[in-house]
C-alpha cells in the first residue's frame, strides 16, 4: 500500500514531536525537575508506523513504557506526557498514582500497564477474546521489549491468542538490550519472531528504523487479525540510543562508539532525509515543524510546571476502597 504524501509527512511530524518531548524530558531530569524517565528514542520509526496502521479510536492498544511516539500518534497531547512525568493533577495516565509512561487514554482505548514486564500481553489476549466473542471487527496491539518476551506471561498470552486465533498483534520492539544484559543472553533464537513457529502463529522480523516498512506489515497482520485468522508476530529491529531510564549508566556496559554507530543510523534523520529527497519535506516545512514541535514542548512543559499537584487526601482513592460490602 502506498500512503498518501500528507500521511507520511504525519507520521515525520509525531516522530519529530515525540523525540523534542524526549530530549526535554532528560533535560528537565538534570534539572531535578522530574524523578524519572524512561526514553523511546530511537523507537519512533517502529511505533509510528504501527499506529498509523490502526484504526485509532477504534481498535485496542495495550503498550509499553518506551511508546511515547506510538502514544502521541493515538492522540496523547504533550501536555498529558509532561503533567504524568510530573505528577501533577489531571495527569490522565494513572491519576499521579503510578510511575510516569505507563500510559493510557481513553480516546484511544490505550490500557494502562503493570509495571511487572509482560503482564499487557495478557491484557491484550483478554481483550482480544472479548473482540473476538462480540464479532467485533477490532484489533489489539500489544507492544513488548524483547528482553520480556522471555517472561511466562509473553508466552502465556501467546499461545493463548494463537490456540484461539485471537485478533491480536504482538510487537516486539527489539533494541537488543533488557537494561544491561544483550539479546544473546536473552534468548537462544536470531530474533523475537522466532519464537513465533513454536507457539504456531506467522512471526516477521521487520526494519524497525523504517516506518513505511513497519506500516506495510502491522496492516497486514491487522487485517489478517480482522479475517479472523488469528494473532502475527511482529518483531521491529530498533535502536536504544539513550541509556536504559535516567536511572541507569549505559557507560557500564556498551562502548561509546557501540552509541554512536547507531547513532547514524537515527530513524527521526533517515526519515527526514528520505522524505527530503523525495520532495515531500521542503526546509522550509521542515522548519516550520521544528517550531512547532519546539512551541509545542515549551508550552506543555510550562504548563506542567503550573499545574498543581493532586490533593495528598486523595492519595489513596481508588487504590483503596474503604467501603466493602459483601453478599
Ligand atoms: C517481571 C519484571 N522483572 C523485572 C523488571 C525490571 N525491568 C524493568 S524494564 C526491564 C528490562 C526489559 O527489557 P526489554 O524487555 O528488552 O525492554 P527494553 O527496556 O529494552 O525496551 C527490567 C528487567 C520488571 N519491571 N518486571
Amino acid at each position: 500500500m502506498t500512503l498518501p504524501n500528507d500521511v507520511l509527512l504525519d507520521m515525520y511530524r509525531v516522530m519529530l514531536l515525540a523525540r523534542r518531548l524526549d530530549e526535554r524530558a532528560w533535560v528537565l531530569h538534570r534539572q531535578g525537575k522530574i524523578a524519572f524517565h524512561i526514553s523511546g528514542i530511537g523507537q519512533e520509526a517502529a511505533q509510528v508506523g504501527a499506529a498509523f496502521a490502526l484504526r485509532r479510536g477504534h481498535d485496542w492498544v495495550a503498550p509499553y513504557y518506551r511508546d511515547l511516539a506510538l502514544m502521541l500518534a493515538l492522540g496523547m497531547t504533550p501536555r498529558d506526557f509532561m503533567l504524568s512525568l510530573m505528577g501533577k493533577a489531571g495527569e490522565p495516565t494513572s491519576g499521579a498514582r503510578q510511575m510516569p509512561s505507563h500510559w493510557s487514554l481513553r480516546s484511544a482505548n490505550v490500557v494502562s500497564h503493570s509495571s511487572p514486564v509482560a503482564t499487557q500481553a495478557c491484557h491484550a489476549s483478554g481483550i482480544g477474546l472479548a473482540i473476538k466473542l462480540s464479532g467485533k471487527d477490532q484489533v489489539v496491539l500489544t507492544t513488548i521489549g524483547e528482553g520480556s518476551t522471555a517472561q511466562g506471561e509473553w508466552y502465556e498470552a501467546v499461545n493463548w491468542a494463537a490456540v484461539h486465533k485471537l485478533p491480536v498483534i504482538f510487537l516486539v520492539e527489539n533494541n537488543v538490550y533488557a537494561i544491561s544484559v544483550r539479546q544473546d543472553k536473552q534468548m537462544a533464537v536470531a530474533s523475537a519472531a522466532d519464537k513465533a513457529a513454536g507457539l504456531g502463529l506467522p512471526g516477521a522480523s521487520i526494519d524497525g528504523l523504517d516506518p513505511i516498512a513497519m506500516h506495510t506489515a502491522m496492516d497486514q497482520a491487522a487485517d489478517r487479525a480482522r479475517r479472523g485468522e488469528g494473532p502475527t508476530l511482529l518483531e521491529a529491529r530498533v535502536h536504544r540510543l539513550t541509556p536504559h531510564s535516567s536511572d541507569d549508566d549505559d557507560r557500564s556496559y556498551r562502548t561509546r562508539e557501540e552509541v554512536e554507530a547507531m547513532k547514524s543510523e537515527d530513524p527521526l534523520r533517515m526519515f527526514h532525509d528520505r522524505l527530503a529527497q523525495r520532495k515531500l519535506l521542503t526546509v522550509a516545512a521542515a522548519e516550520a515543524l521544528e517550531a512547532q514541535a519546539k512551541e509545542s514542548v515549551e508550552n506543555a512543559v510550562q504548563f506542567a510546571l503550573e499545574a498543581p499537584y493532586p490533593p495528598a487526601a486523595d492519595a489513596a482513592f481508588p487504590v483503596f476502597v474503604e467501603d466493602v460490602r459483601h453478599g
